[in-house]
């Protein structure tokens, strides 16, 4: 059966700007010269034995450190051009904070006018623009005075935000002010494995609440400065299974749903759209639940195409038009991507179908690039695009082909 997409539906797919670009110079490339030997190391315990056979480069050091990353900052028409031939129309980056305020209140004109280039050429590509202004990392002055632990951090973001939306906002209508605060706020205020390595209870209440006053302060300002700006979060909202007899399973379902989704139910007054970052299962049982070695993902992430449609439901009740902000695959041979997607896609259609409006998919992520959370480095490979990131080649994966094809079609066959 073909399922028809909706009208001016959005197709593309998602990069952060220190996990692509290359060259920054933040609170992440300094945690990444301290911590490399000692991250390489760590992977001996960290990784299964299939990931480290898989993956001998995590043993290295130089995986820990972003450098050159996928040299965007200096391909981005190259990366546009792949983009564009694949069908997107669509694409979400980010804006990196410590090139448009290298010092506290000074602004960086080239940074500035860069971005707006990279604007242009999405726009002159009939690519539509979803600007993040906060993916993880921070001027280096910013985490000196103590990065979201501090109460005068939502001030600096709110600063860096009017600058931003007030440079751009003739052409950039979508702003997503936050991406994925539970993870983030969860590996770098609470357990401390990456950037600002912060731990504890204290500092994840502190970090989480000061991120919040930012977003609502940075919410405020965009509306202020252009009141039809569309306004959202990209959340984490992995699919929680919680398997320890029926009453005891729900309930901590309800907590570990609260908890997940404190943000994102914080936020909603303060948004025009609800941002859906969607990877995985979780299983939660004891004994332990035991994932099919054929579902599982190079991170050992549970492929769970249903969890998406569940997720979607659940979110319909906030009665916000729903942006699939991240779904994707570490996938290095890609193997496993182009019948990942197809599936996804097709919970999404079942999802529309039921009633739930839904109007844009990025994929994550258009280019292999630094993998993020908990410090992973660049073995993950989740592009569409895959990147020799010793020459900068780039190589379009056959699953990028089978996305374009529901791209340019705006249908899927199910
Ligand atoms: O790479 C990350 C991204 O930075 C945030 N969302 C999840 C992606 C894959 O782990």
């Amino acid at each position: 059966m073909r399922y028809e997409f909706p009208k001016n539906f959005l197709w593309g797919a998602a990069t952060s700007a220190h996990q692509v670009e290359g060259n920054n110079h933040n609170n992440w490339s300094e945690w990444e010269k301290k911590n490399a030997e000692k991250l390489a190391r760590e992977a001996k315990t960290k990784y299964a034995k299939w990931q480290q056979d898989k993956f001998p480069e995590m043993f290295d050091p130089a995986n820990y450190i972003s450098g050159a990353a996928s040299d965007h900052y200096n391909r981005y028409e190259e990366d546009f051009d792949i983009a564009k031939s694949l069908g997107h129309n669509t694409h979400r980056f980010s804006v990196e904070w410590s090139r448009v305020e290298p010092e506290e209140g000074k602004w960086n004109e080239e940074a500035i006018e860069h971005y707006r280039t990279v604007i242009k050429a999405l726009r002159a590509r009939g690519i539509e623009p979803f600007v993040m202004l906060w993916h993880w990392t921070e001027p280096i002055w910013f985490n000196n005075q103590g990065g979201w632990a501090t109460l005068s951090s939502a001030a600096h973001f709110e600063r860096f935000v009017r600058k931003v939306v007030s440079e751009y906002k003739d052409q950039v209508k979508f702003w997503v002010v936050v991406n994925e605060p539970n993870v983030s706020m969860g590996y770098g205020y609470y357990v401390g494995s990456q950037p600002p390595g912060k731990k504890g209870v204290i500092n994840l209440i502190r970090g989480y609440t000061n991120l919040f006053f930012a977003f609502k302060r940075a919410a405020r300002a965009i509306k202020e400065i252009e009141p039809s700006a569309e306004i959202g979060v990209a959340n984490s909202v992995d699919y929680y299974e919680v398997r320890i007899g029926s009453f005891k399973s729900r309930v901590f379902s309800a907590i570990v749903a609260y908890l997940t989704r404190i943000f994102l139910r914080a936020s909603l007054s303060y948004c025009t759209f609800l941002g859906v970052n969607y990877y995985r299962r979780n299983v939660i049982s004891f004994p332990k639940f035991q994932m099919d070695a054929t579902k599982r993902t190079d991170l050992g992430w549970e492929i769970f195409p249903e969890g998406i449609y569940t997720i979607l439901m659940s979110v319909r009740k906030h009665g916000l038009p729903v942006y699939i902000t991240e779904n994707g695959i570490a996938d290095g041979d890609d193997s496993r991507r182009p019948t990942y997607v197809r599936d996804h896609l097709a919970q999404v259609a079942r999802a529309i179908n039921d009633g739930v409006d839904v109007r844009a998919y990025f994929h994550w992520s258009l280019l292999d690039n630094f993998e993020f959370p908990d410090m992973r480095g660049f073995w993950p490979r989740f592009g569409l695009v895959e990147v020799d990131f010793k020459t900068q080649k780039r190589t379009i994966r056959p699953s990028a082909y089978e996305y374009a094809k529901i791209c340019k079609e705006n249908a899927i066959e199910i």
